[in-house]
Parts: structure tokens; sequence; C-alpha cells
């Protein structure tokens, strides 16, 4: 084995604003925890705070963050440099401050371990934020988004992936870049890579115009290949990032896609047959997952991934029914799908996970529900009862008809047989002539294929 390096230490920052309630709050800190694991740090503590907003020019109020700084090494204040003057920002960061003195909730470690060097905050953070928090803390500062963006740079594998997370990541760094550099270059260093923060800013906007320019290419070569598959049986599962899509793929499909409990285990949208193969085949898709709190850019840049789900003719909707905040999971991912215009796809909701639930709570999730289905992705009766559902599903919508396939064209059967259901067959001196059974759209474009030949 190769010697790991150390792993980096973190403590998350949370704001509690008024709109949000402890047990929401609490869940997204618990979310970003898992967001930092998956980075590969370790969580050493937490601290939140009540506040009226996010706005204050170091996030926390005066006493707590002289508390975060005791922690991490720091001096606790952000020097005479970053406030020159008496902002109207600083002052009801201050107000906010001397209203709201909460007790501390971070536990110290009596082993004094080494300090923690990553200071994360649960929000997306403007740099002159980032900035005074570091020069009061002493540690490096990334927000939520970063950590996501982190992530989703690491996990991309395909070109379109890389490319969309690259574009990401641009539009994040670059409104940070001149502080940045003027501060000595803060920024998290890893995976900077060429397009690193020396870049000025209008070389990023014209390295923003040359990934465009390649994504757009790989997009239009991936349009075609999805044309090509749009008359086919397509399901999309969405859903949540770790609801347990890829899971279901692999059960669904036979196929090896990766499963992990971390967050974005998936960000590239494979497309299998569902197995057993049926006649005409099933044509299942796994997606990039959602999250709380997604970075506007990332949506933006996902959405050609999530066009997989746009074109299916069923949409499974998957959540961790076993997570405490499937609700606010459930309606992220609906809102998502909205954003993305999937909201007129015909959908089913699954609840994942249910070997992780109790016998009540399956009865309350059912009579809540009462249209989705209950399943897990670890049970083989559930996912052969999942098929049958998208089989049903398919035969519901399927339509007859009939051609004459004349003996000249037989170079079209293949695309017959590809599309649709042969029914019978018989021969006169017209031709072929097929009884079958499809989708409308596919059942349409067969007749016009065979009306033109
Ligand atoms: N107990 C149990 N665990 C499950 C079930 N389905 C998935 N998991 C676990 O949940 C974790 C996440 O599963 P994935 O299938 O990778 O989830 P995903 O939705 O593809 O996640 P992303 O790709 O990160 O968006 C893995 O550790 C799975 O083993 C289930 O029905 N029951
Ligand atoms: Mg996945």
């Amino acid at each position: 084995m190769e010697t790991k390096p150390p792993v980096p230490r973190a403590i998350l920052v949370g704001i509690q604003v008024p709109s949000v309630d402890d047990v929401a709050h609490a869940a997204s800190i618990e979310e970003l925890g898992r967001l930092v694991k998956t980075l590969g740090y370790e969580v050493v503590g937490t601290m939140s705070q009540k506040r009226d907003g996010i706005g204050g020019a170091t996030v926390l109020g005066k006493g707590r963050l002289e508390e975060l700084a005791a922690i991490t090494g720091g001096t606790g204040v952000v020097g005479s440099m970053a406030i020159p003057h008496k902002s109207k920002a600083r002052e009801r960061f201050e107000d906010a401050d001397a209203k709201k003195p909460d007790a501390p909730q971070i536990e110290p470690d009596p082993e004094a371990p080494p300090k923690p060097e990553f200071v994360i905050v649960d929000h997306e953070i403007s740099p002159s934020q980032a900035r005074n928090f570091e020069r009061a803390t002493g540690a490096q500062v990334l927000d939520r988004t970063s950590v996501i963006v982190e992530i989703f740079h690491r996990h991309a594998h395909s070109r379109e992936a890389k490319l969309q997370v690259e574009i990401a990541r641009l539009k994040y760094v670059s409104p940070r870049l001149r502080e940045s550099s003027a501060g000595g270059g803060r920024q998290q260093g890893s995976g900077a890579g060429e397009s690193g923060l020396d870049l000025d800013r209008r070389k990023i906007r014209d390295r923003l115009a040359e990934l465009k320019e390649q994504l757009e290419d790989i997009q239009r070569d991936n349009d075609q290949r999805r044309s090509a598959r749009r008359d086919q049986l397509r399901v999309a599962l969405v859903g949540y990032t770790n609801a347990g899509k890829s899971s279901l793929m692999r059960a669904l499909t036979g196929s090896a896609v990766l499963v992990a409990d971390e967050l974005f285990a998936t960000l590239d949208t494979t497309v299998r047959a569902l197995q057993p193969e049926t006649t005409p085949r099933v044509l299942v898709s796994d997606t990039v997952g959602f999250i709380k709190k997604l970075p506007h850019d990332l949506v933006a840049s996902f959405r050609s991934t999530l066009a997989e789900a746009l074109e299916a003719s069923l949409l499974l909707f998957v959540v961790d029914a076993s997570d405490p905040t499937y609700e606010s999971q459930l309606e992220v991912s609906r809102n998502v799908l909205r954003e993305i215009g999937a909201e007129v796809v015909p959908s089913r909701l699954l609840l994942n996970k249910i070997d992780r639930v109790s016998e009540a709570d399956r009865a309350t999730l059912r009579a809540k529900y009462p249209d989705a289905i209950l399943l897990s992705a670890k049970s083989p009766e559930d996912v052969a009862a999942l098929r049958e559902t998208i089989i049903a599903f398919f035969e519901a919508t399927m339509v007859e008809d009939q051609f004459v396939l004349p003996y000249a064209k037989q170079g079209l059967l293949g695309d017959v047989y590809a599309n649709a259901r042969v029914l019978s067959e018989a021969y006169d001196s017209t031709g072929r002539i097929m009884r079958v059974r499809g989708l409308p759209g596919a059942i349409a474009r067969l007749r016009r294929t065979f009306a033109a030949s």
C-alpha cells in the first residue's frame, strides 16, 4: 500500500436563519458533513449560530468567530485591512451578534488533536467573507458550493462531465479571482490544473468559451445518439444523491455501474437495457443526483446530462425512504425536475431502502404516498416487481398497427424489430405484412418510413 497523506481536518460552520427550522438546519449540516467526508476530510467539529442572515462580513458573529479561531489557531480578528469602514453589513453583523449570544456548541477534544486546517461553511459565501474568515481563523475556508464543485471535479469521468464541471468551476472561481490573488492565492489548490488561479479573468473567459464550444460538439453527438434512441422505450432513474439510483440501475440491467455510499458517485449518465430483455427492449438510464443548495451553474451544466431524463417516457423518481429528511429531498428533486422542464414526464415515486424502515413507518409512507412503490434495491423480488411495473407502463401506452414491408425494403426489418414488437407476420405479393405493437411515436415513425419507401 502506498502511504496516504494525512487526512485534512475540517470544522463545519452553519448559520441558521429564521426561515430554517432546527431539523432542517441540522440535516443541512449533517449533509455538509457527508459531502466533506466524500472529499476525504475528517469532520472534527461543528459550529452553528442563529442569525438573521448570512450576509455578515465574517458570516459568524464576533464572539463565535473568536471561539472558532481559538480552535483553528487564528487570531479571531479580521484585521484593519479587510473592513476599512463600518459598512451596513458590518453594522447588521454587530447588531445581530449582540442580540444573539448563543451558547457555544463546540466539543473540544480533551486529547487536543491537531488543529483543523479547514473551515467549511454551509452556504455560498462571498469572496470577501471568505477572506475575512481566513484572516480571523488562519484556516482555509471553503463553502458548500466549492465542496460540491470539488466532488464533481473528482467524480467526473466522461469527457462531457469533465467539461461541464470545469465550466462550473471556472464560473465559481472567476468572481473570486481578484481577491484571492491579492490575498496570496488562498484558494484550494487541488485540481486547479492548468486553468489555475493565476490566469486573469479574461483568460478565464476565453477558456470558458473554448470549453463551451468543445462541450457543444460533444453534446451534438450525444443529441444524435439520443435521437437515434428516441423511439425506444426509455426509463430514467432520477432523484437525490445517494438515494440508490445506481443500485437500482444495477439490479434492473445487470450492469456494473458504480454504487458507493458517498455523494455524487454518479456524474455520467449511463444507458443500459432492462434485463432480462424485453421486445422491444426497454432502456434504463442512471443520472446525476440532486442536492439541496445545488449551485445554479452546476444545475445548468448538467442540464444536458439530464436531457436523458427529459426524453424518457417514464421517470423513476428514487427517494431514500430511510433518510429522516426524505421529504425535503423529495421536494428538492421535484424542484430540479421542474427547473429542467421534466415535470411533464410521467413518473413513479420509488421509496427505496425500505429494508431500513420500520413496519410502522412503512404504513405511514403507504398512507401518505398511496401511488408510490416501496422497495429495496437489495431485494431481488422488489426489483422483479419493479421490472413488471415498468413493462406494464409501456404495455399500457403501446398501440398496435399493421404495415406492409415491400420485399425490396427488407433492410428496414431491423428498425422494426428494434422499435416494436412484431405480433404476427404474413406474406403476400406486396410484401411482408407485419402486425406490430409499440409506442405511438415509434409506430408513427415506422409508418412514415414505410410510406416513404
Ligand atoms: N439498505 C439499503 N441500502 C441501499 C439500497 N439502495 C442503495 N443502497 C445503498 O445506498 C448507497 C448509495 O447507493 P447508490 O446506488 O450509489 O446511490 P445513487 O442514487 O446512485 O447515488 P449518487 O450516484 O451519488 O447520486 C450505497 O451504499 C448503496 O449500497 C437499499 O434499497 N437498501
Ligand atoms: Mg449513482
